[in-house]
């Protein structure tokens, strides 16, 4: 393997002629030269060395585990698909540090169209030296007024220009646009910038420099740009690899292995940072003094040692230090330094490049030795191109290196292990430097066989790339605007929550005393929540809900028992015709009364119907209109008591002694009302919604008497349904509310309950696909279908256990084919529907608790409020919602949520013990 270190140098090898004529050639001279050229020579096993330890360097990092910092960062870089060639437009691009002491500005056009270019124009800015060291702000500040300039003369109007910010320098991102400086390197060294991010220092200087019509939309590594430029038809490059005056690789790595990304699709480009390698094993055999020198006197000591001996930077001053250094023991210009020597960062690159290359020829290393004020004789000039080689081989062989690390890596993560691959090159050190690339292809070569690898010049030195990147970005933020706008409506204010508690009790007031409100305000004949004493079995209905059920509750002194069926309805039944319906009913209570033994028992029934009933009793109820999916016909301004008596005597032989019809917010309170007394609200948040509470009777006009309570069913699905919702109403509400079965009704519950939910999310992915902000516009037709996502999706998608890899499989069980920032989209969709359902809830709630509050002249109220339904109960963040709503705006009322069991059939079975022992004492 050894034989890598041959690559341009012959080991051992005397001095070529002596520096002098007759002059005894000091033969320690040619060795001692020869030593230093030794120090540059790297064997195979040192480099197979660095290669190991670099690729487990960066493996340790992308594990993100905790533990020593790894040697390299591993950054994300928030750009996940190499070009697709579509993107269009004029894009301003901003270079600062990939060329050193200099800044460009470029506009670079794309056009879309395979292969057809237009020039990008461009300008170039020497930044000076106090402004690479000074106050960040001072940096910035002159980079904006080079954008002025550059913009000044621009031939396109600057208005809403889309800016691409090319800052090389290692970042923490966490958005295309957002990413915080960590160090600087190279020879910049500005104060207040690291930890900031530098996107929103260069929007802060374009402000105060007052340039318009600027939008900063992304920060790109120059390696990404140097990657996402690569001539499309040619790549795509999955490898961008930049040696300027630093150095520093990027790749396509496998999403699902960058712990810090919750993604298991798909592919995210990692800016390595290599630059910062430093791993004391692989590098310590390889440095030399002069490398260590170099970084004493550098600006970042101990930083970037890996890009000291690689970076164009730094190359010059190698070759310096190494020519001081023989020139003080005589070696080399016969002994004669001179400030030039003397003097830091005086060789450049331009100066290596130049004399490293072969066909130069002595006579041009003479050249260039004079102009910089050195009096070099002959053989001095092939010393000197020798120690250029040496330290520009090497710096090819480390960069190789490294470079078949990041092979090794891919070959790991794409589990092959023949890896064809194209490159993407850029920067100075492989514009000037002839040999660079081909000392590099030939040492990856030999250090990852199995990988054909095709290196490809980046055009524009990496600006159309980070016009591409640009590009995709401007989109992402263009449909960003667009999703915030859609989702606007929906992000409710204090005051606009505050006004709806208002609204609401104004509601109520009316519907309390009769007069026209949306509020309905029924009366249940409900007065007193159980005190313990209820004993007894009963049959209890409960039909409404997701699931009708029919239940047997035994109340002893040791508590309630409850054994349950639950039966469907189908939709056939649930919209047919009403005698259909309690015949089914009727069918279901017997087949369970046989299933527990009870055939031929009149038990007293008490049926949770929860749907909107005037009562005039606890067994009557009239029916006012049916909700959710129910629509039987001759149901409605029927007592529907009535109509289950007349399914059970048409049904022959069965006994059924229905003695209460209640609520399922009623049923609620009075279940949860069993174990807490405090409890006097019952809330449902389910497939509709809907709120109860006990009432002063003295504030209840159609019901007569003064004292006590009576606890009042106000139908809050209804509320808005008279217009006064409609500030709040939006396109999406509208169109659920038009295709629903009973239009123009129960506006608040459309707002908030699990029948409307999903299809509201479904209208607002349909609109944003329709503007080509999802689902790359692509209308699916599973999309269009009613119903198709269950409200029960957004419980699931906004689990936070959940991570964005299943927002993604759920979609994708829905046939749409999406890319993680659709799925990023889904969640914000869902969770802005849903936020506003709970904060419309907890709106309501705090009216009726205030209420109460009010009614009992109490400066702070105490309440439990017992909650039912599934949209509560499963969705992650829907109770702390309310709750924190309830509190926002009741702030005098310690209001408890409490979660009912057993459901509301144990409250109407309740309801009717406590019925049945008022009617026992009446009797006595
Ligand atoms: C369970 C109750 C029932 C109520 C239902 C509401 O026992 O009375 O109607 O909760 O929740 P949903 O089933 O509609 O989600
Ligand atoms: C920076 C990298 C950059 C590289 C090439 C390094 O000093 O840390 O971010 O990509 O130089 O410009
Ligand atoms: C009904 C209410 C019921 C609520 C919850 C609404 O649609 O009108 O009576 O309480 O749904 O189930």
């Amino acid at each position: 393997m050894d034989s890598i270190g041959s690559l341009g140098l012959q080991q051992g090898e005397g001095a070529p002629g002596c520096p002098q004529e007759g002059l005894p050639c000091p033969s320690n001279s040619s060795e001692m030269v020869q030593e230093c050229l030794r120090q540059f020579t790297v064997t195979g096993a040192q480099l197979r060395q660095i290669q190991t330890s670099l690729l487990g360097s960066m493996e340790q990092a992308l594990r993100g585990r905790a533990g020593p910092a790894p040697a390299v960062r591993m950054l994300p870089t928030y750009v996940g698909s190499t070009p697709h060639g579509t993107e269009q437009g004029d894009f301003v691009v901003l270079e600062l540090g990939a060329t050193g002491a200099s800044l460009r500005v470029l506009c670079v056009t794309l056009t879309g169209i395979e292969g057809h270019k237009v020039e990008p124009r461009s300008r170039e800015f020497v930044i000076p030296q106090e402004v690479m060291l000074g106050p960040g702000q001072q940096l910035f500040d002159f980079a904006a007024r080079c954008l002025s300039e550059f913009l000044a003369v621009l031939p396109v109007g600057n208005q809403g220009l889309q800016l691409g910010f090319s800052f090389s320098f290692p970042c923490h991102q966490t958005g295309l646009d957002k990413s915080t400086l960590i160090s600087w390197t190279k020879g910049f060294k500005c104060s207040d910038v690291e930890g900031q991010d530098v996107v929103q220092l260069l929007r802060d200087a374009i402000q105060r420099q007052g340039v318009h019509g600027i939008d900063v939309v992304a920060v790109v590594n120059d390696t990404v740009g140097t990657m996402m430029g690569c001539e499309p038809g040619v790549g795509p490059c999955e490898v961008g690899l930049v040696v300027d005056t630093g150095t520093n690789a990027c790749y396509m790595e496998e999403a699902r292995h960058v712990a810090v990304l919750d993604e298991d699709r798909g592919r995210v480009c990692i800016s390595i940072e290599w630059g910062s390698f430093s791993d004391e094993g692989a590098l310590g055999p390889v440095q030399t003094v002069f490398d260590r020198t170099l970084d004493h006197e550098s600006l970042n000591p101990g930083a970037q040692r890996f890009e000291k001996m690689i970076g164009g930077l730094y190359l010059g001053e190698l070759v310096r230090l190494v020519l001081a250094h023989l020139a003080q023991r005589g070696v080399l210009f016969g002994g004669h330094t001179s400030p030039v020597l003397q003097s830091q960062g005086s060789i450049l690159l331009e100066h290596v490049a130049e004399m490293e290359d072969p066909s130069a020829g002595a006579a041009r290393v003479h050249a260039v030795l004079q102009d910089l004020g050195l009096n070099p004789k002959p053989s001095d000039a092939e010393w000197v191109q020798r120690v250029c080689v040496a330290v520009c081989t090497r710096a090819a062989q480390l960069c190789a290196a490294a470079l078949a690390a990041v092979l090794s890596r891919l070959q790991h993560s794409r589990e092959q292990q023949a890896l064809q691959i194209a490159v993407a090159t850029g920067g100075q050190v492989f514009e000037r430097h002839p040999r660079f690339l081909s000392v590099l292809r030939e040492t990856v070569m030999l250090l990852a066989p199995d990988c054909d690898v095709s290196f490809i010049p980046s055009v524009d030195g990496g600006g159309r790339g980070v016009a591409m990147v640009t590009a995709v970005a401007a989109r992402l933020a263009a449909h960003r605007r667009l999703l915030e706008e859609t989702l606007a409506p929906f992000r409710l204010t204090r005051e606009q929550l505050a006004a709806v508690q208002a609204q609401m009790r104004e509601a109520m007031a009316k519907g309390l005393q009769g007069e026209a409100s949306s509020l309905r305000m029924l009366p249940t004949y409900v007065r007193a929540t159980p005190d313990g004493s209820e004993r007894g079995d009963f049959l209890a209905l409960d039909l409404g809900g997701t699931n009708f059920r029919v239940l047997l509750v035994r109340v002893t002194a040791g508590g309630v028992q409850i054994s349950s069926q639950i039966y469907s309805i189908p939709e056939c039944v649930a919209q047919g015709s009403g005698q259909q319906l309690f015949d089914h009913i009727v069918d279901c209570i017997v087949d369970f009364q046989q299933k527990q033994g009870l055939s031929g028992q009149s038990l007293p029934l008490g049926f949770t119907f929860s749907f909107p009933c005037r009562q005039m009793g606890l067994d009557q109820g009239i029916l006012l209109n049916w909700t959710k999916g129910f629509k039987a016909s001759d149901c409605e301004g029927q007592d529907v008591v009535c109509l289950l008596r007349e399914a059970i005597r048409r049904r022959q032989a069965v006994e059924l002694n229905v003695v209460a019809i209640v609520n399922d917010t009623v049923g609620t309170m009075m279940s949860c009302g069993y174990e807490d007394p405090r409890c006097e609200v019952g809330l449902i948040v389910g497939t509709g919604t809907n709120v109860c509470y006990m009432e002063e009777l003295r504030n209840v006009a159609s019901v007569d008497g003064d004292s006590g309570q009576m606890c009042i069913n106000t139908e809050w699905g209804a509320f808005g349904d008279d217009g006064s919702l409609s500030m709040l109403s939006t396109y999406f509400d509208a169109s659920v509310d038009q295709a629903s079965i009973n239009p123009g009704k129960q506006r608040f519950e459309k707002m908030i309950s699990g029948m409307y939910l999903g299809e509201i999310v479904r209208h607002i992915l349909l609109h944003l696909t329709s503007l080509g902000v999802l689902f790359r516009g692509q209308q699916t037709q599973r999309l269009q279908t009613r119903d198709i996502f269950k409200t029960k999706f957004l419980s699931e998608i906004e689990s936070d256990s959940l991570a964005l890899r299943q927002v993604r499989a759920i979609l994708e069980d829905l046939g749409l084919p999406l890319t993680s920032d659709d799925a990023l989209m889904v969640l914000e969709v869902c969770q802005a529907v849903s936020q506003r359902a709970a904060q419309l809830c907890g709106a309501g709630v705090a009216a009726v608790v205030e209420k109460i509050r009010e009614n009992r002249g109490l400066e702070e109220l105490t309440i439990s409020v017992g909650v039912d339904g599934t949209l509560y109960k499963l969705h992650p963040h829907f109770s702390s919602l309310v709750a924190a709503t309830v509190r926002e705006l009741a702030p005098r009322c310690v209001v408890t949520f409490l979660q009912s069991e057993d459901g509301s059939g144990k409250g109407a079975a309740l309801v009717t013990a406590v019925a049945c022992r008022l009617a026992q004492r009446t009797r006595v």
